[in-house]
C-alpha cells in the first residue's frame, strides 16, 4: 500500500520559523508502523513536480492533504486542481481543522472526493488499507450530491499519543531550522472552553507525550543542531510532573525555550522555576482589556491576573508575548479603548513585552459563532471565500471596519521589536507613523493601511522566499537577510 500526504503552501512566513507538518508526519508515523508506503511533500519547500513524480512513481490510490482555514486551502485546492488533471483516477482526501469544522461545504467542491474530520492517524489507515468505507469513523464522504458524514472517531488515547514518533527521515528537518530555533509540539488538546477557540469544541481532553517520551524525541531533534525551542503545545504546563522532568533536562542540555501559559496559571514559583530551566520567553493569550469581553470570550480570567503576568516576567526577566482579539460580537468601541489601555499598561509595567492584536474571525462550530451570526455575520459560502480570510481584515459585519484594521495593523508594526531593527530601512519608514498613531489612539483613518498592504507585497517579495531572512525570536533580532 502506498500513499502521499501533502503540506500546501501559507501564504506568508515573514520572520516566523516554519514549523514541521506535524500532522501528516504524525498520520505517516501511524501508516508506516502499519506497513504503508508514505512519503511526505511540504510545498513550503518541495515542489509540485515532485510530487507529480512521486505518484508516477508510487501510484497511491489515495492522497491526503492538511488544510487550515484562510489562505492555505486556495494552494490546496490549486493542487488537487492541477493532480486531478494530470491523473484522473485518484482520489484527494482533505483533512486539518478547516476541513473538520466544515466537512459538507468542503465535500461540496468537486476536487476533494473524502474529509476525514477529527485526528487523522486511524481513519486514514482504515480508507487506504480498504476497510469498508460505511464503516470508517471520523469519514466524509459523497455519493453524486448526496454527502454522508459517519460518527466520530474518539480521539487518541494518551497511550496511544505516545505509541507515536516523529518520523524525521521522511522529510529533511534541517529545512525548520534556523540559527538553532525549532518549534516542536509535545501534547495535543486543552480542556479550556474559550469561546472563539476549536479545542473547545473538538479537542477538549488534554494528551500529552510522557517526560520520557518527550526526551526521546528531543535527543533526535537535538542531533540536527537545535540549541532553542518553540513549544506549540495548546496547553504544555497542563502536567506538573511532566513540567519537573523536562525542567530538569532543559537545564543539563542547556536548552532555551518558550511557551504559552495561561494567565490565571502564572505564579511567582512556576515561573522562577522555569527561568531557571531555560525558560525565556512565555506568551499569554490576554485577549481583551475589559473584563465584560473576557466574560463574552468565555476566558475565565481576570484583568488582574494579566497585570500579575506582565509583573512576574518583569521581575524575572522573562520576556512576555501577549495575543489580544478585537472585533468580538458584543464589544463596543469603549471595551476597545479598555484594550489598547491595559496593553499600554502591560508595556509599562514590563517595557520589553510584545503584543499583536487579532481581528476575530468567527469559525463554525466554535461558542461564539452563534453569536456572530446572531450579530449579522454571514460565513462564507464556500472553500474559495474561506480562503481569503486574513487575520488583520474585518469581517463585513462588524462596525468600524476601518478602526479595526488600523489598530490590527498598528500592532502589527509596534508590538514587535523586530520592527525596531534598523537594518531595514522600510521597518525604519512605517514606525514612525504607527508610533504616532498608537500614542494619540488616532485610529478612525488612514496611510499607513494602504501603506501596510504595499508593504505587505514588497516584504513579500523581498523576505519572505525561504532562507533569505534569518530571524531569531528569543533575541527578537533580524540575524541576517539574504538578498535575492
Ligand atoms: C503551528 C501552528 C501554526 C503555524 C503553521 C503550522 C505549520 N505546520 O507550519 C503558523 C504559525 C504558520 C500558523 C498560522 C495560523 N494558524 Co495555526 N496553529 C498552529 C498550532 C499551534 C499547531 C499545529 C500543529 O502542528 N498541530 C499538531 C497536529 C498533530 O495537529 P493537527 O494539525 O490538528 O493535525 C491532526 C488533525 O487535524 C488531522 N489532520 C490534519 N491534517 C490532516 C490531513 C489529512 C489527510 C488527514 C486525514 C487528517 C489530518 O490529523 C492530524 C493528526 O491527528 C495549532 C494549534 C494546535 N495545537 O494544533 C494552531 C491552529 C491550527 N492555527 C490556527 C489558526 C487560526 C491559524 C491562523 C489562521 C492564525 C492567524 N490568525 O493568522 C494562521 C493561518 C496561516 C495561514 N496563512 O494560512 C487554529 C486553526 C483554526 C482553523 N480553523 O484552521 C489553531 C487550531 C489554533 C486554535 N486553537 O485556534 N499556525
Ligand atoms: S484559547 Fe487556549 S486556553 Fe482557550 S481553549 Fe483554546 S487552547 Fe485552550
Amino acid at each position: 500500500m502506498n500513499t502521499i500526504l501533502i503540506y500546501p503552501q501559507l501564504e506568508f512566513i515573514g520572520t516566523q520559523i516554519p514549523t514541521p507538518p506535524y500532522s501528516i508526519l504524525f498520520i505517516a508515523d501511524y501508516l508506516i508502523k502499519r506497513n504503508v508506503n508514505v512519503k511526505i511533500f511540504d510545498l513550503r519547500f518541495d515542489s509540485l513536480h515532485q510530487v507529480k513524480n512521486a505518484i508516477s512513481d508510487i501510484e497511491p490510490e489515495y492522497i491526503g492533504i492538511s488544510v487550515m482555514t484562510g489562505p492555505q486551502i486556495y494552494y490546496a485546492l490549486k493542487i488537487c486542481e492541477s493532480i486531478k488533471k494530470e491523473f484522473k483516477k485518484i482520489k484527494i482526501v482533505w483533512g486539518g481543522i478547516h476541513s473538520t469544522i466544515l466537512p459538507t461545504q468542503t465535500l461540496q467542491n468537486k476536487l476533494i472526493d473524502f474529509v476525514i474530520r477529527g485526528e487523522g492517524e486511524k481513519s486514514y489507515h482504515e480508507l487506504v488499507s480498504g476497510k469498508n468505507k460505511s464503516q470508517i469513523n471520523g469519514l466524509s464522504l459523497k455519493n453524486g450530491a448526496k454527502i454522508f458524514h459517519n460518527p466520530d472517531r474518539a480521539l487518541l488515547k494518551s497511550s496511544e499519543l505516545n505509541e507515536l514518533s516523529i518520523p524525521w527521515d521522511l522529510i529533511n528537518p534541517r529545512r525548520y531550522l534556523k540559527s538553532g530555533n525549532f518549534n516542536m509540539i509535545t501534547s495535543r488538546g486543552c480542556p479550556f472552553k474559550c469561546a472563539f477557540c476549536y479545542n473547545a469544541l473538538f479537542n477538549n481532553v488534554w494528551r500529552g507525550w510522557t517526560a520520557e517520551k518527550c526526551i526521546e524525541e528531543f535527543n533526535k531533534i537535538f542531533k540536527f543542531g537545535v540549541k532553542k525551542i518553540t513549544f506549540y503545545d495548546d496547553y504544555f504546563f497542563a502536567n506538573p510532573n511532566r513540567i519537573k522532568i523536562l525542567f530538569q533536562y532543559f537545564k543539563e542540555k542547556d536548552i532555551i525555550w518558550k511557551a504559552e501559559l495561561r494567565v490565571d496559571q502564572m505564579n511567582y514559583s512556576l515561573a522562577k522555576e522555569a527561568k531557571e530551566h531555560g525558560c525565556s520567553n512565555m506568551y499569554f493569550g490576554a485577549e481583551s482589556g475589559s473584563q465584560r469581553v473576557l466574560n463574552i470570550l468565555n476566558k475565565n480570567i481576570s484583568i488582574k491576573d494579566i497585570i500579575k503576568s506582565a509583573e512576574i516576567t518583569n521581575k524575572l526577566d522573562i520576556i512576555a508575548e501577549y495575543s489580544w482579539m478585537i472585533g468580538i460580537p458584543g464589544e463596543t468601541k469603549k471595551d476597545i479603548r479598555k484594550t489598547i489601555s491595559l496593553i499600554k499598561n502591560v508595556r509599562e509595567i514590563n517595557p520589553e513585552s510584545e503584543f499583536s492584536i487579532k481581528i476575530l474571525f468567527p469559525y463554525p462550530q466554535t461558542l461564539i459563532y452563534e453569536q456572530a451570526i446572531k450579530s449579522g455575520f454571514t460565513p462564507p459560502s464556500n472553500l474559495v471565500s474561506w480562503s481569503n480570510i486574513r487575520r488583520e481584515h474585518a469581517p463585513d459585519y462588524l462596525r468600524h471596519k476601518n478602526f479595526l484594521e488600523m489598530i490590527s495593523i498598528t500592532s502589527a508594526i509596534i508590538g514587535k521589536k523586530v520592527f525596531e531593527s534598523n537594518n531595514v530601512p522600510i521597518f525604519k519608514l512605517i514606525k514612525h507613523p504607527a508610533n504616532f498613531r498608537w500614542k494619540n489612539e488616532v485610529f478612525s483613518a488612514g496611510f499607513e493601511n494602504l501603506f501596510f498592504k504595499i508593504f505587505r507585497k514588497v516584504i513579500e517579495k523581498v523576505i519572505s522566499k525561504r532562507d533569505s531572512i534569518e530571524y531569531d525570536p528569543f533575541s527578537r533580532k533580524i540575524i541576517s537577510i539574504k538578498k535575492n
